[in-house]
């Protein structure tokens, strides 16, 4: 029985060396080297090889090496084989670390004081408490609930949305296209950390910044396909938005005259916001591989319908 690996190649030694280890009963098989198709059972990856049905035939699972599962076109993948997120600890960790930032950086003006740095510039701008400053988080899931819980402790009012309505202690919760303008209404600092699927796609575009309190700023670390990046464009020209900070774009990495590159209020980071290490990870796949084994269910099985 063996397991095809098809995702960066550094990490791939550490998982080879962690089924060596901890699961030798499953072969593990790193793309290219597919070996006999018939005796690959699960594929884990970043992105999956094209004609999956009948490259790999005895098929049973497709595990994700990240949370979100955009990359995956889900009408591709055969009818009766599950696909599974990453539900990595480290992905939290780097999520929640990131977000802290970004909203520190926006919060304490750094686009200012980088600038201003540049142009030998010394001036200070009046600080603003926390608690006058509300963020507010697109995407209550594994993710943004653990975002929100570490903002608010900073003393950030701090609200959230969903699709559905969640409860999270200190938090206040907004579900559904009828609690977006309000929750939109009541976020100084808005960050996305939603999953890309048709409903999400492009949202945060002029519609959305114009029901933002004047001079919010954006963090986005959900996905690129998230943004229409000329209406943020437009939103800094125009003052509607005063700064943003992106991790993931639509083309990564951008074009060479991709106007992010230069623009003074955006900072821009290469999607690193949060990594699967396989040394967490591992743990949560073997689990899940077991469970299936045991025809039990799995943790962070996507739903088709739903798209996430
Ligand atoms: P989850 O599936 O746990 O949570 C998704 C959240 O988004 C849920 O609260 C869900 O609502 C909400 N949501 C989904 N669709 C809609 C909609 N149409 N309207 C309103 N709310 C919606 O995902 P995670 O928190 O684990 O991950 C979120 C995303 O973060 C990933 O999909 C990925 O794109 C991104 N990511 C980025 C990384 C980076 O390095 N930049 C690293 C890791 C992840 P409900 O609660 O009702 O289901
Ligand atoms: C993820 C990512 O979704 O790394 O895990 O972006």
């Amino acid at each position: 029985m063996a397991l095809l690996y098809k995702a960066d190649p550094v990490r791939g030694e550490r998982w080879r060396a962690l089924f060596a280890r901890h699961a030798p009963d499953i072969e593990f098989r790193q793309w290219p080297d597919v070996g006999d198709p018939a005796e690959v059972r699960y594929l884990l990856a970043w992105e999956p090889p094209s004609d999956l049905a009948t490259r790999l035939p005895a098929l049973e699972v497709v595990f994700a090496t990240s949370a979100g599962v955009d990359q995956f076109d889900l009408s591709q993948l055969p009818a009766g084989v599950p696909l599974v997120r990453m539900l990595d600890p480290a992905l939290e960790t780097g999520m929640v670390e990131y977000a802290s930032f970004a909203t520190l950086w926006l919060h304490r003006r750094l686009y200012d004081y980088v600038r201003q740095q540049r142009e030998c510039q010394w001036q200070a701008h009046p600080l603003v408490a926390a608690e006058q400053r509300r963020v507010g988080i697109l995407g209550l899931g594994q993710l943004g609930q653990a975002i929100a819980t570490r903002l608010s402790g900073y003393g950030f009012p701090v609200s959230g949305w969903s699709r559905s309505p969640r409860q999270l202690p200190g938090i206040t919760c907004h579900a559904g296209p009828d609690g977006l303008k309000r929750f939109l209404a009541s976020s100084d600092i808005l960050i996305c950390v939603l999953p890309l699927t048709d409903a999400t796609r492009g949202i945060l575009d002029r519609d959305l910044f114009a029901l933002l309190p004047a001079g919010a700023a954006l963090v986005n670390i959900g996905r690129g396909e998230h943004l229409v990046d000329d209406d943020l464009l437009e939103a800094l020209a125009s003052g509607q938005l005063s700064a943003a900070v992106m991790d993931v774009l639509s083309q990564e990495p951008p074009a060479p005259d991709h106007p992010f590159w230069q623009h003074e209020r955006i900072l821009l980071t290469p999607h690193v916001a949060a990594m699967t290490q396989p040394e967490s990870a591992f743990p949560v796949l073997l689990d899940n591989l077991r469970r299936h084994q045991r025809g039990e269910p799995m943790v962070g099985r996507i739903d088709r319908q739903r798209g996430y």
